[in-house]
């Protein structure tokens, strides 16, 4: 688990997973999943290389912001494709409820991902430098029906990590409030910089 600074939710990071006391069974599996246990993921971040990192680090500094638990791994699924087997299989019982996974040029990750692990799969397509990206977002976005990817802009690390953030608070109020007042604050900054825009002239910008 990596370290992060002070979450916007303000509590605990182990807190998260803490929902119940106890175990309980997954069922379909039968495996015991340890419900006390502060080392699983919400999130698996992974990327195809670590050439990836400073865009996928964009989606790791929204998930620290809001104080969600995340793993983050570089797997290739060409060049070490046993590892991604198991990566990927095995992620439901790391806890891991969505992945967002980064790659590029001809960008099977994710797809790869999607067809493997059940639950939501984000992409994110790196730009490249031979054809600035657009080999990595068709090969991301043109899932065949049913396996589906949620595909972001090009190197849109930070909305792949508030996507995720968007699907976990459907389940958790605290990170709903969290995800609220980042929008409002959001929404705030536009209009207190309109206002500048206003009293000042566009040369206060300059
Ligand atoms: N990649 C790695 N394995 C399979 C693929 N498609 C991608 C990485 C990276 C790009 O290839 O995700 O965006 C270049 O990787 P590298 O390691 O050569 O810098």
């Amino acid at each position: 688990m990596q370290a992060r600074k002070e979450p916007l939710r303000g509590r605990l990071p182990s807190a998260v997973w803490k929902v119940a006391s106890g175990s309980m069974k997954d069922s379909d599996s039968e495996r015991e999943i340890n419900l006390e246990d502060s080392t699983m993921a919400k999130v698996s971040v992974v990327m195809g290389s670590d050439s990836d990192m400073p865009v996928m680090a964009k989606a790791v500094e929204v998930l620290e912001k809001f104080g969600v638990d995340y793993e983050i791994r570089i797997i290739s699924a060409h060049r070490e494709p046993d590892i991604f087997v198991d990566y990927a299989k095995t992620a439901k019982d790391r806890g891991v409820q969505v992945i967002i996974a980064g790659a590029g040029k001809a960008a099977h990750l994710p797809g790869m991902c999607a067809a493997v692990f059940e639950g939501p799969v984000i992409g994110i397509p790196m730009k490249t430098s031979d054809l600035g990206g657009v080999d990595s977002l068709y090969s991301i976005v043109q899932m065949p029906t049913g396996v589906p990817v949620a595909t972001v802009a090009i190197n849109g690390g930070a909305n792949a990590g508030i996507l995720a953030v968007k699907m976990l608070a459907m389940t958790d109020s605290a990170l709903a409030g969290a995800l609220h007042d980042f929008i409002v604050e959001q929404k705030e900054s536009v209009e207190s910089k309109d206002a500048k825009l206003q009293s000042e002239g566009y040369h206060a910008f300059l």
